[in-house]
């Protein structure tokens, strides 16, 4: 009988030459070096296939400088994919290069207008998705998330954020009931049901960690808070993306990993 094997897939796709024309919210525009950032990308991408992923890699999109942050355009689940509409107009022209991508692995379905929603505000712990409520995501995007996931179990709760792009820049999941949380940018009492690591207030941007498997992909710029997931035993993979930091990306954004 024929067996087929699941594993670990991430689809990653290249830093374009017009990075430096980004979309920023809360961050300083700062002169991004383009090869420095596309060597720093390039890492990643090795640190993933490290880790076991077969790397779906995909060449820079023309006109696109945001492309390279993937996490945004979709939120794959075990059952389905949902194809979002990016709440920046300038990042919707993403969504349909990946919608190929995926398609093969995953049944689609497509967030309409005016609904609005980026991945990086959606939080998946088990059956609950977190949903930021930010200036990416608006309150029409999330419910059409909500009636596309019902149906396989999934409930979805609507989280404010402040001072921050993404729900993701503030909180993500480092353990089987844990979570790597910066207080100020988000309430912790929504989280409640979890065990809760703050980061080390004097770096604010460090609650945002790739976890796969039960390893750590993690900025080597927040020395602080990852000597405290490393005292609690944790395997963490720091990697140099501080000219995607400056495109206001982190590690959750540049990729989407799923099992297929
Ligand atoms: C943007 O503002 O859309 C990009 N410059 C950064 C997106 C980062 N995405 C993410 O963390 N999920």
């Amino acid at each position: 009988m024929h067996t087929t094997t699941k594993r670990l897939r991430a689809i990653t796709r290249a830093v374009g030459a017009g990075l430096a024309e980004c979309e920023l919210s809360f961050v300083e525009r700062a002169a991004i070096d383009p090869e420095r950032a596309a060597a720093q990308h390039g890492a990643y991408v090795q640190c993933l296939r490290a880790l076991g992923c077969e790397v779906l890699a995909m060449p820079p999109l023309s006109g696109h400088a945001d492309a390279v942050f993937v996490e945004d355009t979709a939120v794959v689940l075990p059952e389905l994919a949902v194809l979002t509409r990016p709440g920046a107009p300038s990042r919707r022209g993403e969504v349909a290069s990946i919608a190929a991508v995926l398609a093969p692995y995953r049944r689609c379905v497509s967030l309409q207008a005016p609904g609005t929603l980026d991945g990086g505000d959606v939080l998946r712990v088990g059956r609950c998705i977190y949903v930021g409520s930010s200036a990416r995501s608006n309150a029409e995007g999330i419910e059409q998330l909500r009636v596309a996931v019902a149906p396989h179990g999934y409930s979805v709760v609507a989280v404010e954020t402040r001072d921050c792009l993404h729900l993701k820049s503030a909180v993500t999941q480092v353990g089987e009931n844990r979570l790597l949380i910066n207080p100020d940018w988000v309430d912790r009492a929504v989280f409640a049901a979890y065990a809760q690591i703050e980061i080390d207030p004097g770096e604010p941007h460090a609650a945002n960690v790739l976890r796969i498997g039960d390893a750590l992909v993690y900025p080597d710029n927040f020395p602080k808070t990852r000597a405290r997931r490393e005292k609690a035993g944790a395997v963490v993979h720091a990697l140099d993306v501080s000219e995607l930091q400056k495109a206001e990306g982190a590690v959750t954004c540049c990729s989407l990993v799923f099992e297929a």
